[in-house]
């Protein structure tokens, strides 16, 4: 079998998707998420002008060399727009063998170690009330974990908390932070929180990025009455080492890793077990293969995974995390926001989402199809992520 085309598909059905489409000599297909919020173009260039050409001809089973011939021979190693379209590709490659052997994926990850993904959701609020009912919503979809964010007082546009209409996207948000605000008024939200929803319901935060570590170390102390599953990208993790003073001060897990894109990110970070979830997904990680290699090393230091699943991986990206998810053993739960009716349609998909749990389906391959045709009629938007400024002005961590 050979690879004899592979197009960039790039679409907007509500936000902005990159798919890679590969094509073999006896018709079977493949598909891969390359979705890099905010610098999608980055990523269609590298595929298209440098990663397609060097793929047709070669034959679409040699999964593992493919991806080592993308990774050593580009020779500038690692990197979220390199790894993203080198996970594009493995995931297409991945899908095609998986079609061709008539398994759904995870068969061939080692099959089914569990029934279902466990998964959380999003739930947020400008105010206590807000947030109160956004946890309702959360629940009546069945959402066994749920992920709390709320406004900051003082502040006007704070990450996480959805403050209606943004402008046309040709030019990042400006959202404001206030470290001491936040600390200040973050454990009374969950103080609230359990007060009104117990002391069972598993309650996760995301930091995001925003932190020093002994401002995490005391954030992480001052959360421990409150029980989370995880405290989230407690501080910038470049500075793995940091983690260490973090982890001196506080019992509160710790989930870090979504914006890495290789293992050399987490080699103290797991090595030294100063965190309990590796947060990559496969769409930025460099594809299902480098993925569950990095579980396995998270295995030998009881740490779990904890794929990122917002609405900006793609439905593609989410079907191969959802693959991942049931096979491997060290599984600790899978973020799903969900998409767009529109997103759906666009990439009609077998797997499930019920009562909070999702599964892969049982279709061949990754069990994801895209409508090409209803792709073209929705297409790319600009879009930036938000920026982030103290009350002085300084440019901090969105
Ligand atoms: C967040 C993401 O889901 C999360 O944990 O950190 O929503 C993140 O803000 C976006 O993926 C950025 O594109
Ligand atoms: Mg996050």
């Amino acid at each position: 079998m050979k690879i004899v085309d592979a197009r960039v598909v790039l679409t907007s059905p509500g936000r902005n998707f990159v798919t890679l489409k590969v094509e073999t000599d006896e018709g079977v297909t493949g598909l891969g998420d390359a979705t890099l919020n905010g610098r999608e173009l980055a990523v269609v260039g590298y595929l298209r002008d440098h990663v397609v050409p060097l793929l047709l001809g070669t034959d679409p089973y040699r999964i593992e060399d493919t991806w080592q011939a993308l990774y050593r021979g580009a020779y500038w190693r690692r990197g979220p727009v390199t790894m993203a379209a080198i996970a594009a590709v493995d995931v297409a490659l991945w899908d095609i063998k998986a079609k061709v052997a008539g398994l759904p994926l995870y068969q061939l990850l080692g099959g089914a170690s569990r029934e279902r993904v466990r998964t959380y959701g999003h739930a947020s609020g400008r105010d206590i009330p807000e947030l109160f009912d956004s946890i309702r919503a959360r629940l009546a979809e069945g959402y066994p974990a749920i992920r709390v964010q709320t406004g900051v007082p003082g502040l006007e546009r704070v990450y996480g908390v959805h403050h209606g209409a943004t402008p046309d996207g040709a030019r990042p948000v400006v959202e404001d932070w206030d470290t001491g605000a936040y600390l200040r008024s973050l454990p009374g939200v969950f103080d609230a929180v359990r007060q009104e929803f117990g002391p069972e319901l598993t309650l996760l935060h995301d930091a995001h990025h925003r932190l020093t570590p002994i401002q995490a170390a005391r954030l992480g102390k001052d959360l421990e009455p409150y029980d989370l599953f995880w405290l989230e990208d407690c501080t910038p993790a470049e500075n793995q080492d940091g983690l260490r003073l973090v982890r001196r001060h506080t019992t509160t897990p710790l989930a870090i890793g979504e914006v890495f894109n290789t293992v050399f990110d987490y080699q103290t970070l797991v090595g030294e077990q100063l965190i309990d979830y590796v947060r990559s997904a496969v769409t930025h990680f460099g594809g299902v293969s480098p993925l569950r290699k990095l579980f396995d090393f998270a295995a030998q230091h009881q740490i779990k995974s904890a794929i990122h699943g917002p609405e900006d991986i793609s439905p593609v990206g989410m079907a191969a995390a959802i693959h991942l998810d049931l096979a491997i053993h060290n599984f600790g739960i899978q973020e799903y926001a969900g998409h767009t009716p529109l997103t759906h349609e666009v990439f009609p998909h077998a797997y499930t989402f019920t009562d909070g749990y999702l599964h892969p389906g049982e279709a061949p391959g990754l069990g994801i199809e895209l409508d090409e045709e209803l792709a073209s009629a929705h297409p790319y938007e600009p879009a930036y992520l938000p920026i982030n400024r103290l009350q002085d002005g300084t440019i901090h961590d969105w």
